[in-house]
């Protein structure tokens, strides 16, 4: 296996392109769908499940992390990989985005953001540096350059601002990581809607060198429609060497156009979480188990899907388990979310590889303008 990080395209078709990331922890497929890990486990699946559904890598959460268990205690206990029991690749986003998704309290200012733990209101202090420091310890194969973005819509002053600083905290973030061969830094575009700003952010980060592209900022309120309009232009503006990765999307139609589009990596909660609340993600659309027309229907979630939610239970068992909350529900729906959702990225790399891109386009729509019939 080689002991190197790097990408290789094996065909592509329009903007879209098929290949693959390797890592010295193994490869991964591109488009590639990352299950979210946030606290150093894929909520209700053990890890070699998750593997079972197809994943390649998972995405931990340094905001997570550092506030429990601590980034030096995992790194006391052999790192990431071996803390959760999974020895393929891990990216690790890099706190700024959650701080202010998921904290009140907190001060932005040049260094870095101050703020106080969801958890326990203690006091903690991010920076490029420190952000740095904690994937280091986490031992992540893929790390994120620590940036913040504002939520849609938003002036185009404050977006200007932001992406400059996320921009300068780039660099930061380069001269922090320093050469760690076999390890990857991404770089995290920024600019909200504005082609320009976006145009900006691209030529200051292929200026600083990363070894991949995230296109930050997008999937915060403006809608798919807005976001793809986003993505006709953004993944052009960033090196066609490097895999680029669209962060926090999405719903399986975002992930559809954005791989029209020429994005190579997802993540997204949807997944697993829809899945502990009873909706399941299918090539029929979403289907909501909790629904009562689902009490004594015998036939499976769906019966194309090999998962064991689809394989050994009936609608009306997921039904019951679901809304009596047991643990059983939120397993199975989790595999069977998962499971599509990496049927689907296969099936975009299939038909990228063959050319049939948009006849497989086609017929995911079709079939989820049909619904549950
Ligand atoms: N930056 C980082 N993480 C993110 C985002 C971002 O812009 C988004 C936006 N969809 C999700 N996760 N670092
Ligand atoms: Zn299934």
């Amino acid at each position: 296996m080689s002991n190197t990080f790097g990408f290789t395209i094996s065909a592509r078709q329009g903007r879209a392109r098929t290949g693959v990331v390797s890592t010295p922890k193994g490869e991964i497929r591109t488009p590639a769908f990352m299950p979210v890990g946030t606290a150093a486990t894929v909520k209700a699946m053990m890890p070699e499940n998750v593997r079972a559904t197809g994943a390649d890598i998972l995405l931990g959460n340094t905001y997570h992390l550092m506030l429990r268990p601590g980034a030096e205690r995992i790194h006391n206990l052999g790192g990431l990989h071996r803390f959760m029991n999974w020895d393929r690749p891990i990216l690790t986003d890099s706190g700024g985005f959650q701080v202010m998704s998921l904290t009140d309290l907190r001060k932005l200012t040049e260094e870095g953001v101050k703020f106080r733990s969801h958890i326990d209101g203690s006091e903690h202090n991010l920076t490029p540096e420190r952000s740095m420091e904690i994937q280091k310890l986490l031992g992540s194969d893929i790390v994120m350059c620590f940036d913040e973005c504002p939520a849609l819509p938003a002036d185009r002053k404050r977006i200007e601002e932001s992406m400059q600083l996320s921009m300068r905290w780039a660099q930061r973030s380069r001269d922090a990581f320093g050469d760690r061969p076999g390890y990857a830094l991404f770089g995290i575009q920024q600019g909200g809607l504005e082609e320009d700003l976006r145009a900006q952010s691209a030529e200051a980060l292929r200026g600083i060198e990363f070894d991949g592209y995230a296109i930050g900022g997008l999937a915060v309120g403006e809608g798919q429609e807005a976001m793809f309009g986003c993505l006709d232009y953004a993944p052009g503006q960033l090196p066609e060497d490097k895999p680029r990765y669209l962060m926090g999307v999405g719903k399986p139609d975002d992930i559809v156009g954005a791989v029209q589009r020429g994005v190579d990596m997802f993540d997204c909660v949807l997944p697993s979480r829809s899945g502990r609340t009873g909706q399941a993600q299918t090539r029929m659309g979403a289907i909501n188990l909790r629904n009562a027309r689902h009490k004594d229907d015998p036939r499976p979630l769906d019966v194309e899907c090999t998962c064991p939610a689809c394989a050994n239970y009936s609608r009306a068992y997921l039904h019951h388990v679901i809304k009596s909350q047991e643990i059983i529900g939120s397993m199975l729906l989790t595999w069977h979310n998962l499971h599509y959702y990496q049927e689907l990225m296969a099936g975009l790399r299939g038909a990228i590889a063959d050319g049939t891109l948009d006849d497989f386009v086609a017929r995911f729509h079709a079939r989820r303008a049909q619904g549950d019939i």
